[in-house]
């Protein structure tokens, strides 16, 4: 990866190769840490604006506040230092990680080790390739099923629970596909490793509800809005891996992801194999929105 000047850790910046933790950090044996993924895009004035940045920070703490974690700093001083962060690394567009963990002190699942806060930012391409981004992925049904909503919290974006997207996206790369998605514990779509999933059928926007085992993506909830604003009709409910396979157009959503095409599922082609027409034009209104060519989306973004 492209490193950065800083890191900001526990309330310093500190230089990119110093950020570092002790072997015996909690989160690194029992997973418990609390994370978020943002975008920093370029705006058409060619300031920096990040993209929905208290929606991000509010979800950490919910996260932290999920998993019995207090985050040692007040939520502002998180989006002030996240903002420095940039200035000081001088990056016109980033992807930005902050994350709060459990750190080094005793041993033990149940240790309550100090909490340590870190906010690194660094360059992050198309997630799922250029060429996904413009003519779809392949994506494959999972052999592993996404978390249950009492094994894992499904309101929280936990470490430790991205070993179930680690295997299933292992397991899709190595079988020639870009991405897999997951069935929750009774069958019905969830999401992708790191997105949610929307099909579209007869110009109607289908995608499982927050009810079903699926993070709250600040991109979905974007998407749903843009959606909505096109005159496009949304319903979110549980849909099975077979409507998928008919519908006219299916993609993926995440910070990292943006707004991703798929145009094949389990070596089924999707609607026509290319992007299709509500696919692009939320596609389109997405990146214009998070390059600041949206007035009315104009509240997402943070201006540096
Ligand atoms: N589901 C999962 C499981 C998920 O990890 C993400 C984000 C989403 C849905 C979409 O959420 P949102 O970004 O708020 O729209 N995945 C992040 C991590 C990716 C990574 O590889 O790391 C991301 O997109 O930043």
């Amino acid at each position: 990866m492209q490193k950065a000047d800083k890191i900001w850790l526990d309330g310093k910046l500190v230089n990119w190769d110093e950020a570092r933790v002790h072997v015996l950090t909690h989160a690194l044996h029992y997973g418990v840490g609390v994370f978020e993924g943002i975008r920093a895009y370029k705006t058409d004035g060619g300031r920096t604006a990040v993209f929905r940045l208290r929606e991000h920070l509010q979800r950490l703490y919910d996260s932290a506040h999920i998993v019995l974690m207090e985050i040692p700093f007040p939520i502002e001083r998180l989006h002030e230092a996240t903002l420095e962060l940039i200035r000081v690394n001088r990056q016109a567009e980033c992807y930005i990680r902050p994350i709060a963990f459990f750190g080094y002190g005793s041993m033990g699942v149940g240790a309550l080790n100090p909490v340590q806060v870190c906010i690194a930012t660094w360059p992050w391409g198309a997630y799922l390739s250029e060429e996904g981004l413009k003519k779809g992925i392949r994506a494959k049904i999972s052999s592993f099923t996404r978390m249950h909503v009492n094994v894992q919290m499904v309101r929280a974006k936990v470490s430790g629970q991205y070993v179930n997207s680690f295997l299933a996206n292992r397991e899709a790369a190595m079988s020639g596909y870009d991405e897999a998605i997951l069935l929750d514990t009774e069958g019905y779509v969830a999401e992708g490793s790191g997105e949610n999933i929307y099909t579209v059928k007869d110009g109607v926007l289908y995608t499982p509800p927050l009810s079903s085992p699926v993070l709250a993506g600040i991109t979905r909830d974007s998407v749903l809005r843009i959606a909505r604003d096109l005159g496009v009709t949304v319903v979110e409910q549980k849909f099975t891996r077979d409507t998928m396979y008919i519908a006219d157009e299916l993609f993926m959503t995440g910070t990292a992801a943006e707004v991703t095409p798929v145009r094949e599922v389990d070596n089924r082609r999707i609607g026509a194999g290319v992007p299709g027409p509500v696919t692009k034009k939320i596609q389109d209104t997405y990146f214009r929105a998070v390059h600041g060519e949206e007035p009315r989306y104009r509240e997402w973004l943070t201006v540096l």
